[in-house]
């Protein structure tokens, strides 16, 4: 099937050379899907033109005319680029650009909920990785599909032969949750900074979400789509808490399984080795849940708040388990680099003291406990990824500032805003108006830049400043075009998106078009997924041959390095698409 994708995309020539061989595209990059009205309107125009740009309508009425700006090197594409501000065009509208006197791009978008539509797909797309269930036609439309991964009787690693045991084996029912990306793997640490990302969006903008509804199947009709969503992951991570509270890292099966779909993926399925971090982001994400699902459901909450105490004191007991991969587990490894779990206690601590608040015990022993170990482990300055959640500590505790005392509030959003301002440094001041660091060029780039706007955005709702919220646009812009490559990252998005993730359901389910709202890892020169010595053949061809990490991206299955989706980088997707529509549709 990405045979034939591949032939399709092909027609159209410069982005097939773009997406293909890595040659950056000539024309304006603009976020394909639109601009709010009040919006910062960015266009990168890659090229040193002594012609400047007007913006007509489709009368062909000029509502803009601009000067050629000066010319500007972005070092991450090795382009010359020009950039040019239209946001003075603020009537809702379709507009097109002109330069030298012909028509250039593709038309842009100018209105009220340009986003909407993303955010909803980029939600709905969690119910498309759903493990134990078919994907019924009234919700999975084309994609509709027999369940796999039943997951009732999954082996504790180690109590069979094959993993080293004596006997049969030990088993546990692990049913339900996310498909982890492109493989169908469940992975608790990669859970967690997911489920926190989704909790957000419902912590900030609840009346936003509240209003908005889409198609997925209700077992709980009270609660809003997201909580339904979520608690099928939730519900999974309980699943892997043992008695004594501590939480297994994954349930995986011991190699990856090949590009099948899920009822044709078979191999035994095991949970594998408790551990601290795995404790802890369980503690943290379970703490956190309760407190959202306090309102609609108290026996809910009070379950996930006594599973989120154990797992932490579990940690606390054993500080030194660290998940070491055993040499016949082959999935993937999710272990935190710094192994000292300082930002995962952190973010645990922090999530637990409130969570105790909202449930109105603050003062026992726990509670006493959880605020001690926040005070005495201080914020550092790392941004959020699954391999660090000192950011979700910080974010917790300056947002949720009443339930903090005021010295670690002021510590808290010290925290946020260095990293804020930082960002909007280098946003204003880069030829791509993109806020990124030199590290945000790594394995799920497309993610960094995402939660780079979730850094700006939450800036924005603790100061009420303005350019914050440009920050985050830029971010956001950058994912759904402004980017080199000129499309957007976004699965079924935008004038051209990935037409072949590395995502084993879309691989090989017949249907030409991608699973719709999806975002792919994106560009870096990290090569992992690069055939150099000749030898595998599943590789791919060197599309980081220039070696500029903005420009290494290929769209095609055999990427896993640069064209994989995750969960965990769609829902920062899904909190900058929605947070700027709560915001602007105010
Ligand atoms: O997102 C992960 C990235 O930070 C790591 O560098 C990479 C290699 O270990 O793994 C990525 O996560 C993958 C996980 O291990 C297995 N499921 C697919 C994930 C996305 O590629």
């Amino acid at each position: 099937m990405s045979v034939y994708k591949n032939v399709f995309y092909a027609g159209a020539a410069l982005a097939a050379a773009s997406l293909f061989t890595s040659v950056a595209f000539a024309g304006p990059l603009v976020n394909q899907l639109g601009y709010y009205p009040e919006a910062e309107k960015s266009v990168v125009y890659p090229g040193n033109d002594a012609n400047g740009l007007e913006v007509r309508d489709l009368n062909g009425k000029t509502v803009l005319k601009l000067d050629a700006p000066d010319v500007y090197d972005w070092d991450y594409s090795g382009e010359e680029v020009q950039t040019f501000d239209i946001s003075a065009v603020k009537t809702p509208g379709t507009y097109r650009l002109f330069r030298g006197g012909a028509y250039v791009g593709n038309p842009i978008t100018v209105g009220n909920n340009v986003y909407e539509d993303l955010v909803k797909a980029s939600l709905k797309w969690f119910y498309y990785q759903r493990a134990s269930m078919p994907l019924l036609p009234q919700y999975a439309g084309k994609w509709a599909r027999a369940a796999g991964h039943m997951d009732d009787k999954v082996i504790i690693y180690g109590s069979d032969k094959v993993t080293g045991g004596k006997g049969a084996g030990k088993v546990i029912n692990s049913a339900r949750g996310w498909y982890d990306a492109g493989d169908y793997g469940k992975y608790i640490v990669n859970s967690g900074i997911t489920v926190f990302t989704l909790l957000e969006i419902y912590e900030h903008f609840p009346k936003y979400m509240d209003s908005l509804t889409w198609n997925i199947p209700r077992e709980f009709p009270k609660y809003p789509e997201l909580l339904e969503e979520i608690r099928y992951n939730l519900d999974w991570m309980l699943t892997l808490q043992d008695k004594d509270g501590g939480v297994y890292h994954k349930v995986t099966t011991l190699k990856f399984g090949g590009s099948v779909l899920p009822e044709d993926d078979v191999a035994p399925r095991y949970a594998i080795i408790k551990n601290m971090p795995a404790s802890l982001d369980f503690a943290a994400v379970m703490a956190q849940a309760s407190v959202v699902y306090r309102n609609i459901d108290k026996a809910y909450a009070d379950k996930m708040l006594k599973a989120a105490e154990s797992a932490y004191a579990w940690a606390k007991k054993n500080p030194k388990a660290i998940y070491k991969q055993p040499d016949d587990v082959q999935t993937g490894g999710y272990v935190p680099g710094d192994e000292n779990g300082k930002d995962e206690f952190r973010w645990a601590a922090a999530e637990l003291y409130r969570a105790k608040a909202v449930a109105g015990v603050k003062t026992d022993k726990a509670a006493a406990g959880y605020l001690k170990d926040l005070k005495g482990n201080p914020f550092t300055a790392n941004g959020a990824w699954w391999g660090d959640v000192n950011m979700l500590a910080a974010f917790r505790v300056a947002l949720d500032s009443a339930d903090f005392d005021k010295d670690l509030v002021a510590a808290a959003k010290k925290t946020v805003m260095n990293e804020a301002n930082n960002l909007r440094a280098v946003g204003d001041t880069s030829a791509y108006r993109l806020p990124a660091f030199p590290w945000s060029w790594n394995w799920g780039s497309n993610s960094a830049m995402a939660n780079n706007g979730m850094v700006l955005v939450h800036a924005y709702l603790l100061t009420g400043d303005k350019s914050y919220l440009d920050g985050a646009q830029q971010c956001l812009d950058y994912l759904l075009g402004k980017n080199p490559m000129d499309i957007t990252y976004v699965t079924g998005f935008g004038y051209r998106s990935p037409r072949n993730p590395h995502h084993r359901p879309s691989e090989s389910d017949l249907v030409d078009d991608p699973v719709p709202g999806m975002l792919v890892g994106g560009p870096h020169l990290g090569k992992q997924d690069i055939n150099l010595d000749g030898k595998e053949h599943w590789k791919c061809p060197n599309y980081a041959a220039a070696d500029k990490p903005a420009l290494a991206y290929i769209d095609n299955r055999c990427s896993y390095a640069t064209n994989e989706v995750a969960i965990n980088w769609n829902a920062p997707l899904a909190y900058l698409a929605a947070a700027l529509e709560a915001i602007y549709s105010k």
